[in-house]
């Protein structure tokens, strides 16, 4: 039997016997999910998905956590940190794009199985913010810390204040000091966004999201990507979604709650992540975000069905399961980059 099918089956016996209500729409799911059959992705867990090429090297990381027995908080955290500390990756911790006063300002969250949650936001000088958000869910009795409340936290943790502007950030961002237009380039300099979730092999899921949000942004800005909703949500009981893009039109939409919700109802990742997007691009009909909006969605299930979707075609993600090893998968996608 492949391994696919012993894992349907696994589910679908997994599901007998629950005898309560939410058990039944847990059977139901079940049914739904080996219905949907081929027509969906579907891997083995452990299974980790991330946002973009540098998913890759971020799973790398998680998976290696994960088989060291390591819990989903703390294999998402050391993911994550690989991109937020590589000065090659321009929207993510350390080399990330300044606002526009050339300050370079990080938002952060991270949410695990129990729905514990911690965030924070407009934090500057800290190379990674994963760390602190992950604090702040543990030490505190908050879920968000913003600015210089965030930033003293993370100082009296013992993290040391860095300079995060590196010469090819400063360059680009006095280049586009010239013609001081916010308009942002698709898929290029303002979306990438590493957002991870992650179902262990007992099934619990977990999930962070970290960014340097988008390029020449106003001083203070925050975007959807510390919100908990907004740029990550995750139910145990469902699943996880998160968020890539412009986080105004994310953040108008609660997003990430909505995709977790419309799994709950019965869609596959995939289908909830595209009728996300649909409903994205029909709120923002003649909004003048639509010039240069892009979204795109990640989601898994809470039987290892994953999947995304974006607005516009040029969005990826990794996954990484036992059997497929780590790969990029491309997004569907609503239309062409320049529709
Ligand atoms: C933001 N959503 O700050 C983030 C940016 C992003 O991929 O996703 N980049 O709006």
């Amino acid at each position: 039997m492949s391994n696919r099918r012993k894992f349907i089956k696994k589910a679908a016996l997994g599901s007998i016997g629950l005898s309560t209500a939410y058990g039944m729409a847990q059977d139901l799911r079940d049914e739904k999910t080996q219905a949907r059959g081929k027509s969906e992705l579907i891997g083995t867990k452990p299974l980790i998905i991330s946002t973009w090429n540098h998913g890759m090297p971020a799973n790398e990381m998680a998976w290696k956590y994960l088989q060291e027995g390591k819990s989903g908080i703390e294999a998402i955290e050391a993911g994550v940190k690989i991109p937020e500390g590589d000065p090659e990756v321009t929207t993510v911790g350390y080399g990330g794009f300044p606002d526009r006063e050339g300050k370079v300002t990080l938002d952060a969250c991270i949410m695990d199985h129990q729905s514990n949650c911690g965030s924070v936001s407009f934090l500057q000088g800290i190379k990674h913010p994963i760390s602190v958000a992950k604090m702040v869910m543990q030490d505190t009795p908050h879920v968000m810390l913003s600015g210089e409340g965030a930033l003293q936290f993370a100082l009296s943790k013992g993290f040391v204040v860095e300079d995060l502007l590196t010469d090819k950030a400063e360059k680009a961002w006095r280049k586009w000091m010239e013609a001081s237009k916010y308009k942002p380039v698709i898929n290029i300099e303002n979306h990438d966004t590493i957002s991870m979730l992650l179902i262990d092999k007992d099934g619990n899921i977990s999930g962070g999201c970290t960014t340097s949000g988008a390029a020449w942004k106003m001083h203070g800005r925050v975007g959807d990507s510390p919100i908990i909703g907004a740029g990550l949500f995750l139910d145990n009981e469902v699943g996880a979604a998160a968020a890539t893009g412009l986080g105004e039109a994310v953040i108008r939409t609660a997003g990430s709650a909505m995709v977790v919700e419309l799994m709950r109802q019965g869609k596959s990742p995939r289908e909830a992540c595209k009728e996300m997007v649909e409903r994205i691009y029909a709120k923002h009909k003649g909004h003048r975000d639509m010039e240069y909006l892009q979204v795109g969605f990640i989601a898994l299930n809470k039987n290892g069905e994953y999947g995304g979707y974006s607005l516009r075609s040029g969005f990826n993600y990794a996954v990484h399961d036992q059997q497929g090893g780590n790969r990029m998968q491309d997004a569907e996608f609503k239309m062409a980059w320049e529709d």
